[in-house]
């Protein structure tokens, strides 16, 4: 059965007149005066036209068939823009840029005009994305719950090298993907205090918020499923307080207001480390309850019974951040509903499930005792109380496992207990969630833990992104791997065929090329497009280890001036990427990286055989340009602390062989695409674990260096920093005294590795082979088999396609 759902065929006439209506009536410009701007509102609308078809057919299918939802709890969603992936989907892209075309525009600058939707820091709020869109694509009855932030992750900019912060804006233009669904609202609460009343504890919130609903189709590929992105929005419960006012307490009298306005103003810009912010704890109690309220609202509309709720209800949480889902769980189930504890307990356990994204003790969440109760009187009580039950169901557990230590409430900790399944992002960082992370749970509870390898939306990050290579796919093998990525690997054969790999460069020549004129309109900078293009674009962090990389580089860099005429390969470094505002040290690498630039970029002697480029604001658009245009990807880690990376996958479906650590879904990523094509390096994290014992081991590994020595030299001298020595004097000392994160211990393997790389790339058919074998065996990383696996161990739900 053919399930695309369109209320008729459309032709390009047909679209053409639907684009000049919305411009006419729905945006209310006369052709003649229409901006470019007005243009891309009005194919946006007229291509949402076709997406609002697939949605409401989706939405009707699943309360007939009265099928289980899946709802996916995340404070963040990175989503990036929507028109070209919508248009893609459905089948017009080619229809619709005919249409623009025929209006005198160009598409790409069209498709361009479109802000990023930026709700989300990095791979935690992609990933979100990415499995938004393929749950779509395999037909899961789904919404996302997020927050309407007004303004998304800050827009970078650099002043002398340095990270300056501004202010996003992508609501200031009306955003035509969103519905405001005003009769979709539910009240929130926080602070106040717990009264007994007949007998039962009732909350009474000292201030109140109401959350009010914008939704935003997703829909997958051919149309043939959508399904909702539900985002919040905070309005206040009263206007304004009149009474208060014409007392003349004006401030008190718009408290309510300043209450609503602040909550889902920003995205808090840190990843990775925890603030324990009271207005963070109330933005997600703000998401979490909403959603819950929602969930429970629709699910009562056709059933009765709460205790059946998990048939019809799977909830997962994006990491701790909307961990207190399991007490509101427990609380609206008893305090509205009339449930006892032992009855909503149990249900709270069958419906949620929990995925864990990081092991950095400073990202997990721990929440004061005396803010929580504060804020969240009421969960306050039933966290203790799931606390206890948990302690008296376990008699035996060592006395240190448990929710609430030291005055702190652990989100984690929460989050396992109230969860039926606990999961890591890729298969090393799964394991370490049992043996590092929850050892002691783990024992009491087997099975629970379980890995979900990460993966990524074929169709932005290969058909959308790379259309010189998707278009050679295609015509090797048939169009269709879109949704069903193992069928890469039919490309296997073909990379024996000498005219297939000199196409499949060609392809790669061609995003080199256009990455090349990019590079000269936004940096300046010449790059030649025969240079290998070697990319780490990711959030700036210590552990990711941006600096090992521009030490490398510069340590490559006084190479090459040391004996210009040997025969270099040339290079082009390209850093992309955001600090925390906070972050100092990762600001400091990024001034580096930036100084580093200046000389190298102005050196006479190295010329094209070196370049660094850095441009700024990294985002999701950004990326799409970047990564089909690498040769090499860099996933450089110290082991063990990259929970598993997605960034990594895309750039391997895109042809650039990894160099990299033992890390994350490095692991795997090598395993499939086989280890004489990806360029390991470094320690493991057993071996980084051994190698901290060791007080000195940076000192140990930059005297074992003279290359890295002498790199150091050159920063502390001031190479970098022309009259200003002491800039970098706090980054050196830490790199002999402390450098927890190895880059002096893994430096020389890296510097090898990168040798390696050259002499590969040094030879082209050598090189060929390796690009397209990272495309061809690189199936696995589609996030329509991790959704498949989540659907099947942690959801039990199926398809309705
Ligand atoms: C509360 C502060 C905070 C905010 C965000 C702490 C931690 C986070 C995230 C969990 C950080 C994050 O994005 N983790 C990344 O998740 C990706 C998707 O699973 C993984 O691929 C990355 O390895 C992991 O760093």
């Amino acid at each position: 059965m053919d399930t695309r759902v369109f209320d008729e065929e459309l032709t390009k006439e047909g679209l053409r007149e639907r684009v000049l209506q919305h411009l006419t009536y729905g945006i209310g410009k006369d052709a003649p005066h229409a901006s470019l701007h007005d243009w891309r509102m009005a194919l946006s609308l007229a291509i949402r036209d076709k997406v609002v078809n697939a949605w409401f057919a989706s939405t009707r299918r699943t309360w007939a068939e009265g099928r289980k939802r899946v709802y996916y709890l995340s404070m963040e969603y990175l989503i990036g823009r929507i028109l070209e992936d919508a248009a893609i989907n459905l089948g017009l892209e080619e229809m619709a840029r005919g249409v623009v075309e025929d209006l005198g525009l160009d598409w790409r600058q069209l498709v361009e005009e479109e802000p990023d939707a930026a709700l989300g820091n990095g791979g935690l709020g992609r990933l979100a994305a990415c499995y938004m869109e393929s749950m779509a694509t395999l037909g899961c009855p789904a919404y996302g719950y997020g927050l309407r932030y007004e303004h998304g992750l800050f827009r970078q900019r650099f002043e002398n090298g340095q990270q300056v912060e501004t202010p996003e804006d992508w609501l200031t233009s009306l955003n035509p993907w969103e519905f405001d669904r005003p009769e979709s609202a539910y009240t929130v609460g926080f602070k106040g205090h717990v009264e007994t009343k007949g007998g039962r504890d009732v909350w009474v919130p000292g201030e109140t918020v109401i959350a009010s609903a914008f939704d935003t189709p997703v829909v997958g590929w051919q149309g043939r499923w959508a399904n909702t992105l539900r985002l919040w929005a905070a309005k206040p419960t009263t206007l304004f307080d009149l009474e208060r006012f014409n007392h003349g307490d004006y401030a008190a009298a718009a408290e309510p207001e300043a209450l609503a306005r602040t909550l889902c103003r920003v995205l808090y810009p840190d990843d990775t480390t925890y603030q324990g912010k009271e207005l963070r704890l109330k933005q997600e109690f703000f998401l979490t309850s909403a959603a819950l309220q929602d969930i429970l609202r629709r699910y009562l509309t056709e059933h009765s019974d709460l205790r059946r709720l998990p048939e019809k209800v799977a909830i997962q949480m994006n990491d701790t951040h909307p961990a207190v889902a399991g007490p509101e769980l427990v609380r609206l189930m008893m305090d509205d509903h009339g449930a006892d504890f032992a009855d909503a307990m149990e249900v709270a356990q069958k419906v949620l499930g929990y995925t864990n994204h990081t092991l950095l003790p400073e990202a997990l969440e721990r929440w004061s005792t005396y803010l929580f109760g504060n804020v969240l009187p009421r969960h306050m009580q039933i966290v203790e109380k799931i606390d206890s039950w948990h302690r008296h169901a376990h008699p035996s557990r060592p006395h240190y496992v448990g929710i609430v230590k030291h005055h702190e409430v652990r989100m984690g900790e929460l989050a396992f207990v109230m969860s039926h399944k606990v999961n890591g992002v890729s298969a090393l960082h799964s394991d370490l969630v049992k043996e590092t992370l929850f050892p002691e749970l783990n024992e009491l509870h087997p099975g629970r833990i379980v890995n979900q390898t990460n993966g990524v939306t074929p169709r932005r990050w290969l058909n959308l992104c790379n259309r010189p290579l998707a278009t050679l796919i295609d015509a090797t093998i048939g169009t269709g791997w879109q949704a069903d990525l193992d069928r890469l690997a039919e490309l296997e054969p073909h990379v024996e065929d000498a005219g297939f790999r000199q196409e499949f460069m060609a392809a790669k020549r061609a995003n080199k090329l256009a990455l090349a004129g990019w590079i000269k309109e936004r940096c300046g900078v010449t790059v030649s497009p025969d240079a290998l293009f070697d990319v780490q674009v990711k959030r700036i962090h210590e552990y990711k280890r941006q600096h090992l990389n521009i030490l490398q580089t510069i340590a490559h860099w006084h190479a090459i001036r040391q004996t210009p005429d040997a025969e270099w390969v040339p290079r082009v470094k390209i850093f992309g990427g955001k600090s925390a505002p906070g972050y100092w040290v990762a600001k400091e690498i990024i001034h580096l990286i930036n100084d580093v630039a200046q000389v190298v970029n102005n050196d006479p002697v190295v010329g094209d055989r070196l370049k660094i480029i850095y441009p700024a604001n990294y985002n999701v658009s950004m990326a799409e340009h970047l990564i089909p245009a690498a040769d090499l990807s860099e996933q450089i880690s110290t082991a063990g602390k990259e929970a598993s990376g997605t960034g990594n996958m895309k750039f391997m479906l895109n042809g650039a062989p990894t160099i990299g650590t033992l890390d994350g879904a490095n692991v795997e990523i090598r395993e499939q695409v086989g280890e004489e094509n990806f360029f390991l390096f470094g320690m493991t994290a057993q071996e980084v674990m051994n190698r901290r014992e060791d007080p000195d081991h940076a000192r140990h590994a930059i005297e074992a260096s003279q290359p890295l020595q002498d790199v150091l030299q050159m920063i502390v001298e001031g190479r970098f920093s022309p009259g200003d020595t002491s800039r970098y004097n706090g980054f050196v000392d830490r790199m002999w005294n402390s450098d927890y994160f190895l880059a002096a211990s893994d430096f020389a393997a890296y510097d090898a590795a990168q040798a390696q790389v050259d002499a590969a790339f040094a030879d082209p058919d050598r090189w060929a082979r390796m690009a397209a074998l990272n495309t061809a065996r690189g199936g696995f990383f589609s996030s329509d088999r991790a959704i498949r696996g989540y659907m099947k161990d942690i959801w039990y739900t199926e398809s309705a396609l």
